[in-house]
C-alpha cells in the first residue's frame, strides 16, 4: 500500500541514553536554547517548541547507569522509559540514542543500551538513530545556550589578541634574527634569500599516540618512522629539506594519564637518550599534542614533568606541535587554545608562545616549522638544548646491561619452549584473548596465538 506522506511540520522525538550521555545538551541544541536543565532527572521531561519552522515535541527519558544490567536498573527508570513513548502520541518519529564519544563503550555498556532500549518496543531499532555527543569538549561546565553567543565573541577576541602577541614577538625576533645571522658562521646565507641554518636537529616528545612518529614522517617526507607500531626505543632519521640537513629523533611516548612517578623507568631513559642521538644537542624539542585530546590539568602536569625531566631550561627550546589539525576545520588554532582553557594556555606560554599545526600527511607547512625553529634558535642566541653528559652516560650503561639481560632471558625462554609446550599458549587457552590483553595492558610486547606464537606490537586497546 501507499504510505501517507510524512507531516514534516511536526516532529516527535524521544531522547534516550545512559546517565550523563549528553541528552539534555542535545535537547538544548535542538531547540537552540536551554530548555533542559543540567539537573539529573529521574522522570521523563517533555518540551515543546518550534525550531526551523517545525513543531517539535521532545521527550527526554531518564538515563540508566551506563553499565548496569537491566535487572538491576531501578523500576522507576524502566517505567519512565516505557512511558516516554506514550508522551509522544500517537508514536515518536525517531528515538535518538545519545552516546558520549569521550567515554569508554565496552560490551557491558552495549548490553545495557540494548536491554533498556528493547523495553520500548521490539522494533525499536528500526526507529533509532545514534547521536554521538562529546562532553569533554565542553569541559565540566554546562553552557547555557543564551550565553553561547557571548562566549563565542569573547573567544574570538581572545584569539585575536593571542595572534597579535605572536605577531609582535615575531617582529622583534626578525630584528634579532638578522643581527644573529650576521654574526653566525653556521648559516648558508644566500644573498637576497632569508638566512637559515644549514643543519636542523629535532627531537619529538609527547604522550603515546600524540602523533610523534607521524609528524616525523611529515617532516622527513617519507614513511621513515613506524606510525602503526609503538615506538619503544628512540630512533633517528635524516633528510635534506629546503636546503637544510634535517635530523629527526623519535622517542617513545608516555601514557597520557599515567603520572611520571608511575611511568616505566625505561620510557624516561629512552626519552633522555634521544637527546644524545643528535650531538651536540637538538635545536628544537617538538612537544606533540593532539588537538582532539583535551589537555586536562592532570595531563598538563605530566607533560611538564617530562619536559623538566630533561631540565628546567628545556622550555626555551620547546615548540608545541599540534597534530590532527584537520579536526579544527576553519577554527583557528588560537581560538582552539583559548577555548581549551588554562591548562593548555599555560603550556603554550611555558613554550614562549611557540606553536605549530600539522594536518594529517600534509607537508605544506614543514618549511614554516623549520623557520619557526630558526626563529627560536636566534632568540636563544644560537644555543641548543644540551643534556648532562654524565647523566646520559649512566643511562647508556643501564640500557646496555638491560639489553644483555633481556637477551639471556629470551634465550632461556626459547630453550624452555623447545622442551615444553608454550607457556603463553597454555595461558591463553585458559583465558579469553580480551582479558589477556587487558592483563598485559601497558606491556611493550603482547604475544598472541594463531596457530603459532606471533609477536605483535601493542596498541591502545
Ligand atoms: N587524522 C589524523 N591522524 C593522525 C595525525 N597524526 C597522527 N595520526 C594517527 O594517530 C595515530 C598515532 O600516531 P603516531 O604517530 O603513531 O603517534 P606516536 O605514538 O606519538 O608516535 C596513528 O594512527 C596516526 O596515523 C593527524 O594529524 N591526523
Ligand atoms: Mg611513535
Amino acid at each position: 500500500g501507499e504510505r501517507a506522506p510524512m507531516d514534516v511540520s511536526e516532529l516527535r522525538i524521544v531522547l534516550v541514553g545512559y546517565r550523563n550521555a549528553g541528552k539534555s545538551s542535545v535537547g538544548n541544541t535542538i531547540f537552540g536554547r536551554a530548555e533542559f536543565g543540567s539537573k539529573q532527572a529521574i522522570k521523563c521531561v517533555t518540551r515543546r517548541g518550534k525550531t526551523s519552522g517545525i513543531h517539535v515535541t521532545l521527550v527526554e527519558a531518564p538515563g540508566w547507569k551506563a553499565n548496569i544490567a537491566l535487572e538491576r536498573s531501578p523500576l522507576l527508570i524502566k517505567r519512565e522509559l516505557e512511558r516516554s513513548i506514550t508522551l509522544c502520541a500517537p508514536e515518536p518519529h525517531v528515538i535518538l540514542l545519545v552516546i558520549d564519544v569521550d567515554k569508554s563503550f565496552k560490551e557491558r555498556h552495549r548490553r545495557a543500551v540494548q536491554e533498556h532500549l528493547e523495553l520500548l518496543s521490539e522494533k525499536v531499532w528500526n526507529h533509532t538513530i545514534v547521536l554521538f555527543s562529546c562532553s569533554l569538549s565542553l569541559g565540566d561546565s554546562t553552557i547555557e545556550a543564551a550565553d553561547m553567543e557571548k562566549l563565542k565573541t569573547e573567544l574570538e577576541e581572545r584569539a585575536a589578541k593571542r595572534r597579535k602577541i605572536v605577531l609582535r614577538e615575531n617582529e622583534t625576533l626578525m630584528f634579532k634574527k638578522t643581527n644573529h645571522w650576521n654574526n653566525c658562521t653556521n648559516s648558508s646565507n644566500v644573498p637576497g634569500d632569508s638566512p637559515h641554518l644549514s643543519q636542523v636537529r629535532i627531537v619529538l616528545l609527547g604522550y603515546r599516540g600524540s602523533g610523534k612518529s607521524s609528524s616525523g614522517n611529515i617532516i622527513i617526507g617519507r614513511e621513515q618512522f613506524d606510525p602503526v607500531g609503538r615506538t619503544a626505543q628512540c630512533e633517528k632519521r635524516e633528510e635534506e629539506i629546503s636546503g637544510r640537513q634535517v635530523t629527526v629523533v623519535d622517542t617513545p611516548g608516555w601514557g597520557c594519564d599515567v603520572t611520571i612517578e608511575n611511568a616505566p623507568e625505561r620510557t624516561k631513559r629512552e626519552i633522555l637518550l634521544g637527546m644524545s642521538l643528535c650531538p651536540p644537542g637538538p635545536h628544537a624539542l617538538l612537544l606533540v599534542v593532539r588537538v582532539e585530546n583535551s589537555v586536562t590539568e592532570k595531563r598538563k602536569k605530566t607533560i611538564e614533568e617530562y619536559v623538566e625531566l630533561l631540565n628546567e631550561g628545556a622550555w626555551d627550546h620547546t615548540i608545541v606541535l599540534f597534530t590532527y589539525g584537520e579536526y579544527l576545520g576553519d577554527t583557528t588554532i588560537e581560538e582552539f587554545i583559548e577555548s581549551e582553557g588554562k591548562p593548555l594556555q599555560t603550556l603554550v606560554e611555558k613554550c614562549g608562545n611557540r606553536y605549530h599545526v600539522f594536518k594529517h600527511k600534509n607537508r605544506r607547512n614543514v618549511t614554516e616549522l623549520l623557520e619557526k625553529i630558526e626563529d627560536m634558535v636566534a632568540k636563544n642566541n644560537g644555543r641548543v638544548y644540551t643534556a648532562d653528559k654524565d647523566r646520559l652516560e649512566v643511562m647508556n650503561q643501564k640500557r646496555e646491561e638491560e639489553g644483555k639481560k633481556a637477551c639471556e632471558r629470551m634465550r632461556s625462554v626459547q630453550n624452555k619452549r623447545k622442551n615444553s609446550k608454550s607457556l603463553m599458549g597454555e595461558f591463553i587457552a585458559f583465558d579469553s584473548f580480551c582479558s589477556f590483553t587487558q592483563f598485559l595492558h601497558g606491556c611493550t610486547e603482547i604475544y598472541t596465538v594463531n596457530n603459532s606464537i606471533n609477536f605483535i606490537n601493542y596498541r591502545k586497546i
